[in-house]
Order: C-alpha cells, then structure tokens, then sequence
C-alpha cells in the first residue's frame, strides 16, 4: 500500500513534466535532438545532428543504467527497522572495479573517434570553391568581403532600442544556395567567433591569424548568425544575418554593392593593433 502511494507521488511530476516538455516539441524535433533550424541547411548540418543524437542516446541509456542501480541500492538496501551499525561493507571487487575503468574508457575513446571523423569531414578544404568570402570581427560587427566579386560590405552594431524591423538593418552576408563556400574569418582587435545557428556550427576568429571554414547553404532563407566569443562590452550587439539566395539574387546584390561604391576590399589597414604577429606578411614575412 504504502509503495502504491510512493509511486503515485513520484508519477505526478514526473508526468506533468514530461507533458510540458512534448506539448512544446514536435516529432521533427526531437528527431533533430532539439537542435535549431531544418533538415539539410548546410551539406554538414545531418552530420552535425546525426553526431549530437547519438551521443544524447548512448548517454540516456548510460544515465538510465545508473539511475536504475542507484534507486535499486537505495530501495533494495535501504535501512529498515530494528537495523543497527552498518551493513556488511564491500572492497576490492576486482570485476566491478575492472568494469567501472573499461566501460567509460570504452564510451570516452567512441566519442572521441566519432568527433574526429566528423570535425575533420567538416574542416575538409574544398579544392575549388565556388565562392570565396571572408569575414573580419570588429569590436561589434562584422566586414563581409565577396572576393570573386570585389566588392565588400561592412556593417555596424546593432541597435535594438524598441525599434520596429531593426533585425532587417543588421549587417547581411549573401551566399549563393547550393554553391560550396569557403570562407576566410579574421579579426581587427580581439577574438571574435563566427556562428550562423541554424548552419550548427561555429569558428573563432583571432587577430592575426585566418581561419576558413567551408560550407555549402542548401536550403534559401534568411538565417540569424551571432559573435559567440565574449568579446567586450557590445558583444551582445555584435548580430547579422546570412541570406541564402538564387545565384540571380547574389549576382544582383553583388551589383548593388558595386553600384553603392563598396568596390575593392577591406583590408587589414583597418586594424586596431598593425604590430601583430601571425600570418601579417610585413611581420613574419
Ligand atoms: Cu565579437
């Protein structure tokens, strides 16, 4: 009777909780293990997810062998009435303790060696990219350069102060759908970090030094991307977009961009430190 009534207490909120967290999910998202943005944004993106579910499944199924044995022993060999000292103590189980080394060692080296594949099938160069841009952080926004275009656009810091369809006015990179990507990411003053969410990926940008990533956009829309590197005071500020578009769009805002005056590329004049070390040709030559 008793244990009737425990289980009951325990399936309220247990239920409850779980209510709330599938009222708010749909089947694709779990499918996606709750990560943002839809199947296919990128040529990397099912990689991504397909990574991140699979590590979530073998550590609920690690988390659940644990729960169990844990409420077991705290159930099954709780402290009952009349019981005095302390029960019979264990040590030196050489099986247990074997087990305890091997099956972690075992589940830390499978994550590693299926991040390794992953992270070096995603860094992979693309031999001949169909478009080259690069990107540079400043203290907050962002420069775009089209190489093949020759053309730049450079933005600055976002203000949201309650103004209506301020996310429009942010800073836009435009890439063309279904072209591979390779992008060059610098920095002007501190570390800076490129993220487009929805791509579910992300890379730092340091003074000095170039950083690529390579990417093919599959799936036309505008997309939200961040600093994620804590990066001063306006860091919060430092937001843009990326549009994936028809190659006709990109042509055309290429055009525009040429047409406002935005011709050559922004370089590294605008720096804030012109003595640093790294890949600065007039340094290290
Ligand atoms: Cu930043």
């Amino acid at each position: 009777m008793l244990k009737k009534r425990a289980i009951k207490w325990a399936a309220l909120p247990t239920a409850a909780s779980l209510m709330l967290l599938l009222s708010g999910c749909t089947p694709q998202e779990f499918q996606r293990g709750l990560l943002p943005g839809e199947t296919g944004v990128t040529n990397h993106t099912e990689r991504i997810v397909g990574l991140w579910t699979t590590s979530w499944i073998v550590l609920w199924i690690v988390g659940g062998i644990a729960w169990a044995l844990m409420f077991w022993a705290i159930i099954v060999y709780r402290r009952r009435k009349g019981d005095t000292g302390l029960p019979q103590q264990l040590r030196y189980n050489n099986p247990i303790e074997t087990m305890f080394t091997v099956v972690p060692l075992v589940i830390t080296i499978g994550f590693f060696a299926f991040t390794a594949r992953d992270m070096a099938a995603i860094g992979e160069p693309v031999a001949n990219p169909d478009v080259e841009i690069q990107v540079i952080g400043k203290q907050w926004s962002w420069d775009f350069n089209y190489v093949d275009g020759n053309v730049y656009d450079s933005g600055v810091q976002s203000d949201f102060a309650g103004e209506e369809g301020a996310e429009a006015k942010l800073p836009t990179l435009y890439l063309p759908v279904n072209k591979s990507v390779k992008i060059d990411l610098n920095a002007r003053d501190v570390i800076h970090s490129f993220w487009v969410i929805d791509f579910l990926y992300k890379k730092d940008m340091f003074p000095g030094r170039t950083n690529t990533m390579y990417v093919t956009p599959q799936v036309e829309g505008t997309y939200q991307g961040k600093c994620a590197e804590l990066c001063g005071e306006y860091h919060s500020l430092m937001l843009f977009n990326v549009k994936v578009v028809s190659q006709a769009e990109y042509d055309a805002h290429l055009a525009d961009l040429a047409a406002a005056g935005n011709v050559g590329q922004l370089d590294e004049t605008y720096d804030r430190n012109q003595n640093l070390p790294g890949d600065n040709p007039e340094i290290r030559g």
